[in-house]
């Protein structure tokens, strides 16, 4: 049996529910043997970030490249990167090792609003990044960001589609979870011809900490074992959908989602 292997570089979370050790403990769950690449610590809980250390680069180039000198990865997933200079180490290491199935997860802002890119890192995502990227899996204000298009419709969602893929990307998937209709979620796919919509109820929760990163990390490993993006984007979408529903109700504000009610089984409370 080969194992896949699947790579995060991102903000470790000393809460526990969302960048590296939401990544890690989905890629566990998926089956797949979980790397990572250190980018920042934060130090946070449910309630908010009460600070951003980031890396020295020296340290994250190090870590990078004792990854490719010995594990190669079969996908790799990019969560918190925070500046410019960690974002051009990333593509530099990025293409130097020849990794191809890139997830960009294009973290912004922590749920409290606490920023966790530089404002003027935003053009080295869209210039250094995105072109490499495999998938890109923006939230709509993140796709706003990106873009420059104000969403407020199915079809500006379609326009800013298509820009991403325009900036390089081989596919994108901007996320419905910040506008649900009629108590549905839809997620838009686009791979620079066709769109597909995945469909699924939305759970009303304050509970969406690290929903973002689980999602993204959930994608990873479906491509680290090699399946479609297709495939991979249906079951990230039922880890995270029943990762909130089962969410398990620790800490005072927004808590952590539930990365073991997938391997579990746990049924859907509808
Ligand atoms: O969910 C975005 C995110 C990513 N990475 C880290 C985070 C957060 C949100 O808080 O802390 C490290």
């Amino acid at each position: 049996m080969t194992i896949g292997k699947a790579l995060t570089i991102a903000g470790s979370d000393s809460g526990g529910g969302a960048g590296i050790q939401a990544d890690l403990k989905t890629f566990q769950e998926l089956d797949v043997y979980g790397m990572s690449v250190i980018t920042a610590v934060t130090s946070q809980n449910t309630l908010g970030v009460h600070g951003v250390y980031p890396v020295p680069a020296e340290g994250v180039i190090s870590q990078l490249d004792a990854i490719a000198e010995d594990l190669s990865p079969d996908a790799v997933k990019t969560g918190m990167l925070f500046n410019q200079e960690i974002i051009q180490i990333v593509s530099n290491k990025v293409q130097k090792h020849g990794w191809e199935k890139i997830v960009v997860d294009p973290v912004m802002i922590a749920k409290g609003g606490h920023p966790l890119l530089e404002e003027s890192a935003i053009n080295a995502l869209i210039n250094d990044l995105i072109p490499l990227s495999f998938i890109v899996t923006p939230n709509i204000p993140e796709a706003e960001a990106i873009t420059g298009i104000e969403i407020k419709s199915f079809d500006d969602r379609k326009e800013a589609a298509k820009k991403i893929c325009q900036m390089g990307a081989k596919h994108v998937i901007i996320k419905g979870g910040h506008q649900p209709s009629d108590s549905e979620i839809i997620d838009l796919l686009f791979d620079g011809y066709d769109f597909y919509e995945f469909k699924g109820n939305y759970v009303n929760t304050k509970h969406t900490h690290g929903t973002g990163c689980t999602f993204s990390a959930a994608l990873t490993a479906e491509l680290a074992k090699g399946k479609d993006v297709i495939e991979a984007v249906k079951t990230a979408k039922e880890f995270i959908h029943l990762a909130v529903e089962n969410a398990l109700g620790i800490g005072g504000g927004h808590g952590p989602t539930n990365h073991w009610a997938y391997k579990r089984n746990l049924a859907t409370s509808k």
